[in-house]
């Protein structure tokens, strides 16, 4: 019944009024919900050419744009997206935090879920809301193509329902970039070789701009207009390749009222962390007298002897009026770059609204606990062609660094029941236990194992899992997400996990529901989630370089009994490897 609106955007315009014909008589026949119907649309992935911090360089975009558009559609949506690429470079397209409930095949990963689109290629995704509300973001997913290809998801609720605080009178995407000067691809492949950290990146970005205090930026710095005594939605978004953020407004506290498309209680802050992948909504209220106000972010980065982008990125809040502005807005406070407990109090902060209209629902029992440790590994080897000091570094989850299958990917191997792609033997726990947080660890413990295995789940369990930083190679932050699912952060801690003392102190009442946790440094998450997706479904650090060095599995949730269990079969067409 929705297909008219879609085929009216395919036709050859003599069809055009045709179909606009055959559509009016659908709505005149009373099919009014049509004019709704499927949303299509079309993302051309090609170069083109972008000048920032006073030059010029030829970035991948979603149709010329950057960043890419934004996509709007209504909670429980169902949208198509034709993405064709016209770019010399492979890509796949992914869309963060949307559920895609039996349906793996449109989720992105490049060799876990499909093989990439290549330089002339097209690949027709289907993308399947259900209770998301609020903002999602899509983003490539391949190599670190990244870095420009990606876009806000915005998710307005169902006509009749209402948001669960005051209709704001404004509504904006706020996405946190990162640019390099040089080449992505160049940045990438040196760091492959090298084996060691990646460079940092030249300037963090609020909506593609760097802002009034880099180079070359001032003329084009993000603005949002506000009127004195309105609320404005800003749909935070940390598209960063490489780094947790500090996010703050000058002379305006701001009001959390949701996280990865699930609404919290609200929370009133000066700042906020928000690590890569992440989404946080933000009510901001013009209270201010009439001026102008930086919004600001800047890095948190704590990892000891790791290089990081201290430069800040700005944005300007500009109130409507007659005023006389100061001569240069205020700066908000950030806190410094390795204030860990500033991160984790706002992170540890948040909570699901869990009110009648917005019920949760937390596994109490748990049939399938799993334990994961988090590491940064090196490794040495003799020749010199294998890193800067006969040493790489590696990363790795229960101590196996991931392979990435080439031939092959994950979804296709296991829906054809084709050996040798990858093994069912991830671990539910660690090897060894040691302590992980330990100041200093055996350097035998260094070296991780490699692999390319993933972890069955039957249909319906109820999983828990520990993420357990550890301080292997370095102790740092690890923004953990998982595709397919939304889980509930019911703990998290600084030290080891106590298997007998902290699980007293889970919050079952309201933990936040999120896609993304930034697993503290040398410490830990506890994570809860029912296994009701069947498909493949990645596992991975969103900090791309740990991602790149091996932080990544994945979850095979089998099909369970009954039509709304079984996986859906493939589209027509899958890229070909
Ligand atoms: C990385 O940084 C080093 C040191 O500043 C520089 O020599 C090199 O050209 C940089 N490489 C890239 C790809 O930016
Ligand atoms: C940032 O780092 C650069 C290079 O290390 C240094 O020259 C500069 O002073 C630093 N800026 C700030 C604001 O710390
Ligand atoms: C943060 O860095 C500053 C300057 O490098 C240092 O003095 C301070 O001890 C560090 N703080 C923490 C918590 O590591
Ligand atoms: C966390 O934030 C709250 C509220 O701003 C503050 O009272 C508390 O001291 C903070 N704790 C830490 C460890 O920074
Ligand atoms: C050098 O080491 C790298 C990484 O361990 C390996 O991939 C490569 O095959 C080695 N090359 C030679 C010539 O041994
Ligand atoms: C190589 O080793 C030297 C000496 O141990 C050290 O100073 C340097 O940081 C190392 N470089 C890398 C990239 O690990
Ligand atoms: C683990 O290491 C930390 C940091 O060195 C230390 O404070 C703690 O006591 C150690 N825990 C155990 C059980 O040895
Ligand atoms: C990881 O596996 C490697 C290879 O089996 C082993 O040498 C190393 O000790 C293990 N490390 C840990 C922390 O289990
Ligand atoms: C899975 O769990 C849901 C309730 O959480 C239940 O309604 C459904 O019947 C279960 N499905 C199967 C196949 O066990
Ligand atoms: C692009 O994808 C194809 C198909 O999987 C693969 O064979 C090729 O090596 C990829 N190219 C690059 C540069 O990764
Ligand atoms: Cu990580």
């Amino acid at each position: 019944m929705c297909v008219c609106v879609f085929v009216a955007n395919k036709m050859m315009p003599i069809m055009r009024s045709l179909a606009f014909q055959a559509l009016k008589f659908l709505l005149l026949g009373g099919f009014l919900y049509c004019q709704a119907s499927v949303q299509h649309h079309t993302f051309v992935v090609k170069n083109a050419p972008y000048k920032r911090l006073c030059s010029t360089k030829k970035i991948m975009t979603v149709n010329g744009q950057f960043p890419g558009p934004t996509l709007y559609v209504t909670t429980g949506e169902t949208i198509v997206v034709d993405v064709i690429n016209k770019s010399p470079h492979n890509i796949t397209m992914h869309w963060h935090g949307v559920k895609q409930p039996n349906y793996p095949w449109s989720d992105g990963p490049e060799y876990i879920t499909q093989c990439p689109v290549k330089p002339g290629g097209q690949f027709r995704q289907k993308v399947i809301f259900s209770d998301e509300e609020g903002t999602l973001w899509w983003h490539a997913h391949s190599d670190w193509t990244r870095a420009t290809v990606y876009g806000a998801i915005v998710i307005k609720p169902k006509k009749g329902t209402a948001y669960p605080y005051p209709t704001p009178h404004g509504d904006v995407p706020i996405i946190l970039g990162e640019w390099w000067k040089k080449d992505i691809f160049e940045v990438f492949d040196e760091f492959k070789t090298s084996g060691a950290d990646p460079n940092v990146s030249d300037a963090y970005t609020i909506n593609g701009q760097p802002g009034d205090l880099i180079p070359c930026s001032k003329s084009d710095t993000f603005k949002l207009s506000v009127d004195y005594g309105k609320t404005y939605l800003l749909r935070l978004i940390n598209a960063a390749l490489q780094d947790i953020l500090f996010f703050s407004v000058a002379n305006h506290q701001v009001t959390v009222v949701g996280t990865d498309a699930s609404y919290t209680k609200p929370l009133r802050v000066d700042y906020l962390a928000i690590s890569p992948g992440q989404t946080i909504d933000v009510l901001l209220e013009a209270n201010q007298p009439p001026n102008h106000y930086y919004m600001a972010a800047k890095v948190y980065s704590s990892a000891s002897g790791v290089e990081y982008d201290n430069t800040t990125t700005t944005a300007i809040v500009q109130y409507n009026g007659n005023y006389t502005p100061s001569s240069t807005p205020s700066l908000p406070y950030l806190p410094s770059f390795n204030d860990t407990a500033a991160s984790i109090n706002f992170t540890g902060r948040l909570r699901s609204l869990a009110d009648d209209n917005h019920p949760i629902d937390v596994p109490r029992s748990i049939n399938t606990p799993l334990f994961f440790t988090l590491s940064v590994n090196r490794y040495t080897c003799e020749n010199t062609s294998c890193g800067t000091n006969q040493s790489r570094l590696a990363a790795s989850v229960n101590n196996i660094s991931f392979q990435t299958p080439t031939r092959m990917d994950i979804l296709k191997a296991y829906y054809n029941q084709i050996n040798g792609v990858y093994g069912d033997k991830f671990p539910d726990r660690p090897p060894v236990f040691f302590n992980f947080t330990a100041d200093s660890i055996p350097v035998i413990y260094e070296t991780p194992s490699i692999g390319t295995e993933v972890r069955v789940l039957k249909y319906n369990s109820t999983v828990e899992i520990v993420f357990q930083g550890t301080n292997v190679a370095a102790g740092t932050e690890h923004p953990m997400h998982i595709h397919g699912t939304s889980f509930y952060v019911v703990g998290w801690g600084l030290g080891n996990f106590d298997k007998d003392k902290d699980p007293l102190k889970y919050n079952l009442v309201d933990p936040p529901l999120q896609n993304t946790i930034a697993v503290p440094k040398n410490g830990w998450s506890v994570i809860r989630f029912k296994a009701s997706n069947p498909g493949v479904w990645f596992v991975h650090c969103h900090l791309e370089r740990h991602l790149s060095w091996g932080m990544q599995m994945a979850f095979i949730i089998r099909n369970g009994h009954g039509k709304n269990a079984q996986m859906l079969p493939p589209p027509p067409s899958m890229p070909p490897c």
